[in-house]
C-alpha cells in the first residue's frame, strides 16, 4: 500500500479536528472509497477505551497482536456457554453443533483466502506452526542433499529456523535474497539465486520489521519457472491486504488469527490440494487417522490428516468471526485509512531531529520502525508507555535483518484501521517530549 496522499495535501488539512470523524478517502489506485467512521469502528473494540498509566491508551502494537472486536469475543463465549463439545467425535447434538460451527469456520477462511475448497485449509496454532508443518512434512519428504531453499533478508525467525532445521536434516543449502537501501527485495539477485536445485522459496508477504510488501506474484512466477514451490509467510499481510491465494499463485500460505483481529492459538495453513495430498502427516494422534492397528496405521483424508488431537475449537470459530467482521467493510477503504496514518507518520517524522525510519519501501504496510539518535529503542518503549502509548521495541524476531542493518533493534509503531490520525499525532507529540528530555 503506497501512501496515497501527497505531503502537500496532508499539510493543508487540520488533521486533529477531523481525525476521528468520518472522512472521504482515496484508494491507492486512485478510486474513491466509502467514508469510514473510525469512532464507530472503535466502539467495536472494548479494550481500546481505557487509561494506561493515567493516559488514554494509544495502541500502536498491532503487528505483535491486534485487538479483538466484541463480536469475536462473544462468538467464543457463545461456544463455551451454549455448545462446548469436542468435534468430529460425539454421538450427541452439542457435538454436532460444535462440529458444524468448526467446519463452517474452516469453509469461511477457505473462501476468504480464495482457496479451492475447505480441504486446502489446515488448522494450526499460527504462522509458526504452519511453516514448521510445511518444512517437516513437504520439505522432509521432497528435499534431498544439495537441494536449495531460498529465503529473504527480511524474514522473521519463524520463516528461517524451520528451514535451517530442515536443511540440517536433509543436507539442503539455504540462500538469501538481499535487500536494497529501502528494505525492498533485490529481485535481480533473486533471479540469479534460482537454479534447478531450488526446491523451496519461502518469503513473507509483508515484513513485520519494515512493513515492506513483497511482490509475491512475481516471486511465485519465477520460482515456478524453475520448478520450486512457494511458501508465503502471511502473518502480517492478513490484517492489511486482501489475500487471494489463487491470484498470488503461491503453493502454501501461512497466517495467524491473532494478527487479524481474531484469537491467539489459531492459524491457517493454505496448501494446494495436490501438494497436501502427497505430503505425509506432520504429527500423529487422534483424528488424523483412518484405521490404527499395531501392524500399521492408515491416515484420514484432507484436511484432517494434518490435525492430530483436539483442535482449538473456540479459536477457529473466533477466527472466522474476525474475518466476517472485516468483510462488512470496504477493504480498500480500510487500506486507504491505514495508508493515511502511515503517510502522516512519515511526514511528522521529517520534523523530528535525529529520527531515522527503518524501511522506506515503495509498497509498504502501516508499520513504522524507527530509531532516534542517543536513545535506546527499549528506553523509548518504556518512555512511550509512560504516556499511554504501546509500541514494540527490539529485534522483532528478525535478528539477521537487524545484523544486516547494523542495528540492535528498532522501536516500532504498527497501525491498524481502528487507529486515528489524532493517535498518530499524540505519538509524535510524546516522541518530541521524550527527545527534548532525554536525547
Ligand atoms: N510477529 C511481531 O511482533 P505467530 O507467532 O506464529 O503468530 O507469528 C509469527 C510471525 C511470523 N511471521 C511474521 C512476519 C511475523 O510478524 C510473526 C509474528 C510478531 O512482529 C511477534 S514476534
Amino acid at each position: 500500500m503506497t501512501p496515497s496522499l501527497t505531503k502537500e495535501s496532508l499539510i493543508k488539512e487540520s488533521v486533529t479536528k477531523e481525525s476521528t470523524a468520518a472522512y472521504s478517502l482515496e484508494a491507492a489506485d486512485g478510486s474513491k472509497v466509502e467514508p469510514l467512521d473510525i469512532d464507530r469502528i472503535r466502539r467495536d473494540f472494548p479494550i481500546l477505551h481505557q487509561q494506561v498509566n493515567g493516559k488514554p491508551l494509544v495502541y500502536l502494537d498491532n503487528a505483535a497482536t491486534s485487538q479483538k472486536p466484541a463480536v469475536v469475543i462473544e462468538s467464543m463465549n457463545r461456544y463455551y456457554r451454549e455448545y462446548n463439545s469436542n468435534v468430529h467425535r460425539g454421538a450427541h447434538s452439542l457435538s454436532d453443533k460444535a462440529t458444524a460451527a468448526f467446519e463452517a469456520a474452516r469453509l469461511h477462511i477457505a473462501q476468504y483466502l480464495n482457496a479451492s475448497g475447505r480441504e486446502e485449509i489446515i488448522w494450526v496454532r499460527g504462522t509458526t506452526e504452519a511453516i514448521n508443518l510445511v518444512a517437516q512434512s513437504y520439505g522432509r519428504s521432497q528435499l534431498q542433499t544439495g537441494d536449495e531453499i531460498i529465503l529473504s533478508q527480511l524474514e522473521h525467525h519463524s520463516n528461517i529456523v524451520p528451514w535451517q532445521l530442515l536443511a540440517e536434516q536433509v543436507g539442503a543449502v539455504i540462500k538469501v535474497i538481499p535487500i536494497n537501501e529501502k528494505a525492498e527485495l533485490d529481485m535481480a539477485a533473486y533471479r540469479q539465486l534460482l537454479t534447478d536445485r531450488t526446491k523451496i522459496v519461502a518469503v513473507n508477504h509483508v515484513s513485520n520489521a519494515t512493513g515492506t510488501i513483497n511482490p509475491i506474484i512475481e516471486i511465485s512466477r519465477l520460482a515456478h519457472a524453475t520448478g520450486a514451490v512457494v511458501v508465503v509467510d502471511g502473518a502480517q499481510a492478513l490484517p492489511h491486504l486482501i489475500v487471494d491465494v489463487k491470484a498470488l499463485d503461491c503453493d502454501f500460505y501461512a497466517c495467524s488469527g491473532h494478527k487479524a483481529f481474531g484469537p491467539t492459538g489459531i492459524g491457517a495453513l493454505y496448501g494446494k490440494r495436490e501438494l497436501l495430498e502427497k505430503m505425509p502427516p506432520y504429527q500423529g494422534g487422534g483424528e488424523m487417522i483412518e484405521r490404527v492397528s499395531f501392524s500399521g496405521t492408515t491416515f484420514n483424508q484432507l484436511p484432517f490428516k494434518f490435525e492430530a488431537g483436539t483442535p482449538a475449537i473456540a479459536e477457529a470459530i473466533g477466527f472466522a468471526e474476525a474475518v466476517r467482521y472485516l468483510e462488512q467493510f470496504d477493504r480498500k477503504a480500510l487500506q486507504a485509512h491505514e495508508d493515511r496514518l502511515l503517510a502522516r507518520a512519515m511526514e511528522l517524522a521529517d520534523a523530528v531531529p535525529g529520527l531515522s525510519v527503518i524501511g522506506q519501501a515503495q509498497q509498504k504496510a502501516s508499520v513504522f520502525s524507527f530509531l532516534v539518535d542517543g536513545l535506546h529503542p527499549s528506553d523509548m518503549g518504556t518512555l512511550l508507555d509512560q504516556q499511554g502509548i504501546a509500541v514494540r521495541t527490539g529485534h522483532h524476531c528478525t535478528q539477521p535483518l537487524m545484523d544486516y542493518l547494523g542495528i540492535p533493534g528498532t522501536s516500532r509503531a504498527s497501525f491498524a484501521f481502528y487507529n486515528t490520525l489524532e493517535e498518530v499525532e499524540k505519538f509524535f507529540a510524546a516522541l518530541q517530549k521524550i527527545i527534548r528530555l532525554f536525547a
